[in-house]
């Protein structure tokens, strides 16, 4: 595989002139970055926390759908972004056995090492850290980065939203599938360590009191466990049903706390398949995509989010041969490139 690269990485000087008037109507003021109007986008091509070919193609397609330009036209960003679509094909090994339970250990941690530099550059510098999946196991990588860069900013943890049909929260000891993408917040929270993951500090980490999830519907025995007994906040699906959306994500942002930067890590599989079919593990009953760009639109609203992943996009599943065009794999795209506009700060009216 290779490196992709865009042609002409967004230019921004014909939109400069708009940007400083639209900046102060329309975007919310930042808590915690210096602006409130300059992003670091990174695109991680990367398959290997899962089984299914073709996650690694979602960055490709949300870009190619226009998400960037959406966010540079419409909302008036600074976007820093190097054009790459990285697969960091230089890091991953060409043999990586199974290690406890673990598929493709040394690719996944790899791959999460050098994103972790990434991010934590683009949110040392300022910039709210954008990272385009990729599978979730590429949390492990994007949120460290920014947590490492929040502490040395303004020694303060990072709080995160986690948005998602699973938990994600196996240990290499519960998971049934050894896929690391259901293991990203065991590592992030540091309930689960493994030498192979020797670069990941604790100070790079998430309390487990500083996370709290949105949209559960899908979790394994080993993971229910976990969650009760870490006292882990979690808003399922349940919750939704009885309290509706808007109170639940008054009631996440209420326990997170006011005066804490956010991560927002959007698994688009918390949406209903009806919304977005063309992701590696659908569950049916999920959030409507007004739900979820309610989420959004609530946690923009706060001034507090820092950076955000959106991931498990995958436009080869449910695409025709030779033909990405169906409508699975279109909704799918079209509700990824909402729910980061969202964050970011369109809004309705
Ligand atoms: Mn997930």
């Amino acid at each position: 595989m290779h490196e992709t690269r865009h042609s002409s990485p967004l230019s921004l000087e014909d939109t400069q002139a708009t940007a400083a008037v639209i900046m102060s109507d329309t975007l919310v003021a930042s808590r915690f970055l210096p602006s409130n109007d300059h992003i670091g986008v990174t695109a991680v091509a990367f398959s290997g926390g899962q089984g299914k070919a073709g996650v690694d193609a979602g960055p490709d397609s949300l870009i190619k759908a226009g998400l960037l330009k959406q966010l540079k036209d419409d909302l008036a960003y600074r976007i820093d972004y190097d054009g790459i679509v990285n697969t960091y094909a230089d890091v991953i090994p060409e043999s990586d056995p199974t290690v406890d339970n673990m598929k493709r250990p040394r690719a996944c941690s790899a791959v999460n090492q050098r994103l972790h530099e990434q991010t934590y550059a683009h949110a040392k510098d300022g910039r709210l850290a954008l990272t385009l999946g990729g599978d979730h196991s590429i949390a492990i990588g994007s949120i460290s980065g920014v947590a490492r860069a929040i502490r040395e900013r303004l020694n303060k943890p990072l709080a995160v939203i986690w948005v998602d049909a699973h938990a994600d929260i196996n240990t290499f000891e519960t998971s049934d599938s050894g896929n690391v993408h259901g293991m990203p917040v065991a590592f992030l929270t540091g309930l689960c360590k493994h030498d192979i993951f020797s670069w990941l500090k604790e100070e790079h980490m998430i309390p487990s009191s500083k996370l709290v999830y949105i949209g559960l519907r899908d979790v394994d025995s080993g993971e229910k466990k976990i969650l009760r007994e870490n006292k882990i906040k979690a808003f399922s699906m349940h919750d939704i049903d009885r309290h509706g959306i808007g109170r639940v994500v008054d009631m996440a942002l209420e326990y997170i706390g006011d005066d804490i930067p956010i991560h927002l890590s959007f698994d688009v599989d918390a949406l209903d398949p009806a919304h977005a079919p063309s992701t590696g593990t659908p569950v049916r009953g999920g959030l409507t995509l007004r739900e979820g760009d309610f989420i959004c639109e609530a946690v923009h609203e706060t001034g507090r989010l820092v950076s955000m992943d959106l991931v498990e996009v995958n436009p080869k599943l449910l695409a025709k041969e030779g033909n990405a065009d169906t409508w699975e794999v279109a909704e799918t795209v079209r509700a990824g490139c909402s729910l980061v506009r969202c964050a970011l700060g369109e809004s309705l009216l």
